[in-house]
């Protein structure tokens, strides 16, 4: 696969409705999408980055100054016989991971449509039924979160996250529990908490919650491992894990029982695949988180959790709990069992909405070999 050429879009689209986190709300979500063609192919991919460097330290108009400056110039023009090669193209790169998956799954999509087949069997995926669960943004009160958790529930969805934050999470927590004594609950505080709250989160361990997201610091997985050590609750990690020694030490030091796998934060499949592979090894679940992707990272998202050891739900939900019209054909849509059934045409398996993506562009930049 020769890269020809590059585009890189933002699109500016808005969210149905604001979503919560500890970290800040999201409504407007500039979504930059990279489209590579190859040989006549294009292949797409959706850079996670949010609009702040508040979830990690990427953003959307870091990471497209960081792909025009040093990602792009190191592919452009150069061949690949496979995916799982790009990265390789970018060993002298420190970080930017969502950047840098931006181009790798892109490359992906590529090799799937050579091959006729869908990216997940590509990538070595057996499932073909995903489990899915929604995230649920900080609510103003207890019965306002009961009635989402309500509507998710009738929908079908496996399992409820619910983020929290200091001041806003035991009387939360309880409520939900309260109402629904035997559902999968986790909670996900996005590094609200320090280990001066110890006593506190420790308190949690009476709800019965599948997991405890991130609780502490972003980059610190010692702290995790300090904290493990004294509640009973499994903790996850989400924003502290960029790569297999990341997973690596944090399994080591027994910061977490349980890692959340999002594929722009690691880098990409290729990344994803080595902490996926790494953990069946060692008996550690693993589940696919989101970004809040509109159709072209939900579809990367849905072939990255048919791997092997994506054994609890992943925050992929369907297109309409975020989006009024979403960016691929069909829509993702989740069947009354909580569970979307895979796409079975070749590459990502959904067609792409150039009308809209059309529409929603506000800034394009396009880049070819010569
Ligand atoms: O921590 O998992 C997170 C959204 C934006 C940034 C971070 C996170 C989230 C979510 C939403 O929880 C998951 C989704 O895409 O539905
Ligand atoms: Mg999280």
């Amino acid at each position: 696969m020769r890269v020809d050429s590059i585009i890189l879009r933002k699109l500016q689209m808005r969210l149905k409705a604001p979503f919560e986190t500890s970290f800040g709300v999201t409504h407007n979500r500039p979504v930059l999408l990279v489209e590579l063609q190859s040989d006549g192919i294009s292949g797409w991919s959706e850079v996670t980055a949010t609009e702040g460097p508040f979830y990690n330290a990427e953003s959307v108009a870091i990471a497209a100054l960081v792909l025009r400056e040093f990602l792009v110039p190191l592919v452009l023009g150069k061949s690949f016989a496979t995916a799982s090669q790009v990265r390789d193209a970018f060993a002298a790169i420190r970080g930017h991971e969502m950047a840098r998956a931006g181009i790798e799954n892109a490359v992906w999509d590529i090799e799937a449509q050579q091959r006729g087949l869908p990216l997940w069997k590509v990538l070595g995926g057996t499932q073909q039924d995903i489990s899915c669960g929604v995230s649920l943004g900080l609510q103003s009160t207890p019965e306002k979160l009961l009635e989402k958790v309500a509507t998710e529930l009738a929908a079908g969805y496996q399992r409820i996250k619910i983020k929290i934050k200091s001041g806003k999470d035991r009387e939360f927590i309880a409520a939900v529990r309260k109402a629904h004594s035997d559902i999968l609950l986790s909670v996900d505080a996005n590094s609200a908490y320090t280990l001066d709250d110890l006593e506190h989160l420790r308190s949690f361990d009476e709800f019965n919650l599948l997991m405890i997201e991130q609780p502490l610091w972003w980059d610190d997985l010692y702290a995790h491992s300090k904290l493990q050590k004294q509640i009973r609750t499994k903790l996850c990690l989400d924003e502290s894990i960029a790569h297999l020694r990341d997973a690596q030490t944090a399994v080591e030091l027994g910061a977490c029982g349980i890692i959340n796998v999002k594929l722009g934060r690691v880098g990409g499949f290729s990344s994803a695949r080595d902490i996926q592979a790494y953990c069946l090894s060692k008996n550690i679940p693993v589940w696919c988180g989101g970004m809040l992707e509109c159709g072209i990272g939900r579809a990367h998202n849905i072939a990255a959790s048919t791997l092997p050891g994506y054994t609890l739900p992943g925050d992929i939900s369907a297109s309409a709990r975020y989006w009024v019209e979403d960016i691929i054909e069909p829509e993702v849509t989740v069947t009354p069992q909580g569970t979307i059934r895979v796409p079975q045409s070749p590459g990502l398996g959904y067609h792409i909405r150039h009308d809209l993506i059309e529409r929603w562009t506000v800034e394009k930049q396009t880049f070819r070999a010569s």
